[in-house]
Order: C-alpha cells, then sequence, then structure tokens
C-alpha cells in the first residue's frame, strides 16, 4: 500500500546532461581572471547563456558587456573574457588596437571549426555555414573569413535557391550545436545539388551536443512531459526541447528555476523526462527534482548513454592560480 499522499512519479534523468567542457572552462577562465586580477573582470557577452550563471559570476565582480566600446575609459587595463560561443577575428584586433587585456574563453571545439572554415578558404573553396542566423557562435564563425567568402545555410528549403560563386569549390561547416537529424538532412540535401561539395575534416556539431541528445532520444518515449533545464536563447537547449518532442514526449518545455515550472499542468502525470542543456548548472537540475519531491513520490530513473570525460584545460597563466573546489561550488549541486 502506498502510504505516501503523494501520487507516484518516475523522473528519466537524462546522463549526460548540463555543463560540457567547453562551459566548465570558460567559467574557469571568469572565476580564475577574479581570483587573480580581483573585481572588475569584464566579459564580452553572456560567457554562456544561462542567467544563473551569469547573475552568480557578477554577484562575485564580473562585469558583462555587449561591446568592447561599453567598458569605461579608466577600466581599460581591466581584463575582458570573450564567451564560449566565440567571436569574429575583428573582436581581437579590436582589443589590442585599444591596448586591453583580453582572455579568450573560446571554446576549443569552435576554435577547431574555425580551422576548418578557413582551410576550406585557404584551398579555394567557398564556405557554407549552417547554423542559425545572429547566434554569437554564428557571428564569430563567419567573422574569421572575409566578407562574401560565407554562405550561411538554415535550412533544407534554402538549399534549392542557393548561390554560389562556383559549384566545384564548395565546403561546409556547421555552428557545434545543432540538432543533428536536422544538419543530417541538410548536408544530404546540400551534396545532392553540389556533388563536389566538401565536408570538414571531423564533424562540427560537438560530443556534448550530440551526446545529450541521443540521452533525450532514450528517455523520450511515453513521457508525459519533458522538462529541459536551460535559457529561451541557448540554442542546444532549445534542440533538446524539439528532440524530446520528436522522440515521443507528450509535451516538453525549457525551464530556467523550479518556480517557472506549471504545476497545473503537472497534474495527472506519472513519468517526466529531465535534461538539461550544455549551459546548465546541475544545481538548477537538483533544485527541479526537489520541486518535484515536494509534490510527487518520485523515483529517479537514469537514462544514460555514455559517460563523457572531455575536460578542456584553462590557459596556462591562470591555470597556475590553482582552482579551489570552493570556487565552482555556486553552481554545483548536492552529492558533486
Ligand atoms: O547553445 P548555445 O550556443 O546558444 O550556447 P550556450 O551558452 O547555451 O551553451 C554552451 C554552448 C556554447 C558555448 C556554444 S559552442
Ligand atoms: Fe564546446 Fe560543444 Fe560545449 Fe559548445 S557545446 S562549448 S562546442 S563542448
Amino acid at each position: 500500500m502506498n502510504i505516501s499522499q503523494k501520487p507516484p512519479l518516475t523522473i528519466r534523468l537524462c546522463e549526460p546532461r548540463g555543463f560540457c567542457a567547453g562551459v566548465d572552462r570558460a567559467i574557469q577562465i571568469v572565476v580564475l581572471a577574479l581570483k587573480k586580477y580581483g573585481a572588475p573582470v569584464y566579459v564580452r557577452h553572456e560567457i554562456v547563456h544561462n542567467r544563473f550563471v551569469v547573475d552568480g559570476l557578477r554577484a562575485r565582480g564580473a562585469v558583462f558587456v555587449k561591446e568592447l566600446s561599453d567598458i569605461p575609459a579608466e577600466h581599460k587595463d581591466k581584463p575582458v573574457v570573450f564567451s564560449a560561443h566565440g567571436v569574429p577575428k575583428s573582436v581581437p584586433a579590436d582589443a589590442e588596437n585599444r591596448h586591453m587585456f583580453y582572455l579568450d574563453a573560446t571554446c576549443p571545439l569552435v576554435s577547431k571549426v574555425h580551422k576548418q572554415a578557413m582551410r576550406h578558404q585557404r584551398l579555394g573553396r567557398h564556405v557554407l555555414l549552417i547554423g542559425h542566423a545572429g547566434h554569437p557562435e554564428v557571428v564569430g564563425t563567419m567573422g574569421q573569413l572575409p566578407e562574401g567568402s560565407v554562405t550561411l545555410v538554415e535550412t533544407v528549403e534554402q538549399v534549392a535557391g542557393l548561390v554560389v560563386p562556383d559549384e566545384a569549390q564548395l565546403g561546409y561547416v556547421t555552428q557545434t550545436t545543432l540538432s543533428v537529424d536536422d544538419t543530417a538532412d541538410i548536408i544530404a540535401a546540400l551534396e545532392s545539388r553540389f556533388p563536389k561539395l566538401t565536408a570538414p575534416s571531423s564533424e562540427s556539431i560537438c560530443y556534448a551536443t550530440t551526446n545529450r541528445q541521443e540521452a533525450v532520444k532514450m528517455a523520450a518515449p511515453g513521457t508525459d512531459m519533458f522538462l529541459v533545464v536551460g535559457a529561451p536563447n541557448s540554442s542546444n537547449s532549445r534542440r533538446l526541447v524539439e528532440v524530446a518532442k520528436r522522440h515521443g514526449a507528450a509535451d516538453a518545455v525549457l525551464v530556467q528555476r523550479a518556480g517557472e515550472i506549471d504545476w497545473e499542468g503537472m497534474q495527472g502525470i506519472t513519468t517526466i523526462g529531465v535534461s538539461a542543456g550544455a549551459s546548465a548548472p546541475e544545481i538548477v537540475v537538483q533544485e527541479i527534482v526537489d520541486a518535484f519531491r515536494d509534490r510527487f513520490d518520485v523515483t529517479v530513473d537514469i537514462a544514460m548513454t555514455v559517460e563523457e570525460t572531455e575536460n578542456f584545460p584553462v590557459m596556462r597563466d591562470l591555470r597556475d592560480t590553482g582552482l579551489a573546489v570552493s570556487d565552482m561550488a555556486f553552481l554545483k549541486g548536492a552529492g558533486d
């Protein structure tokens, strides 16, 4: 007999979920810069697309700006960090012109895509970039090459109407956080229209994007609701919502904090899926699971596809500063 007054609920908790190695490294760079140089440390753009992370760093002395020109003249000697999404070449060039000290937190896997795009161009190929217009990573990747040498492709429908300089001299790269399945469709359409299209030397969609989508595919079938912890401007988190819906979740939504959950809409549910985008801290996942425990008799089933071991070290100068476990504790949940 169920002596609990609470209705039973199974939470399928995806693994891997949450922080990827590039996000962890980028946040460490800001934390260590604050430790080494003191506040303020300026950060151009949200270091990663998550309000909890940004607010937490702001409380420690980080100052977020849109452009380098927003940094007051009297603070020109303070460090400025570039976000994990990468920046156009013009940004470090601008920092150098202004005699600013910058720390580049671009994920190494984004830098790899930059290099692949530059290689295509060096070998005489026009570059097709598959990605979402206006996203900072896309702006950064396009900004590695001279204007006019990259064409953005967002959808399969666009492929038929593409106008390129020379169909025999084409290479592609992609944004790192796209839907694996949608991107495969776009690449197939491009290859069918341009048989001489050259692929990058390795996959542009990163391991973290692929792994989080795979775990959602495993957990989603038959769930009454799927919650993805992440922000509305987080591309990879939004893709997880789409994947959950396509793979059998009755509904799927993004949530930034437990306080946003629509409890009315949770009436009658018996199974939910939970994952978190690459920029969403584990402490918020735990907060959400705890909020369900307050209302339901919860059983957690782990939906695990693969164990991640990737770790991207910070630059040598900051490594010497030494990261204490307590420095990152504001982002970790119980048990970490
Ligand atoms: O998913 P996007 O690119 O919007 O970024 P995010 O900050 O939510 O997650 C981390 C991913 C990156 C830094 C892009 S490589
Ligand atoms: Fe790097 Fe992938 Fe994380 Fe982006 S999502 S920061 S490419 S590991």
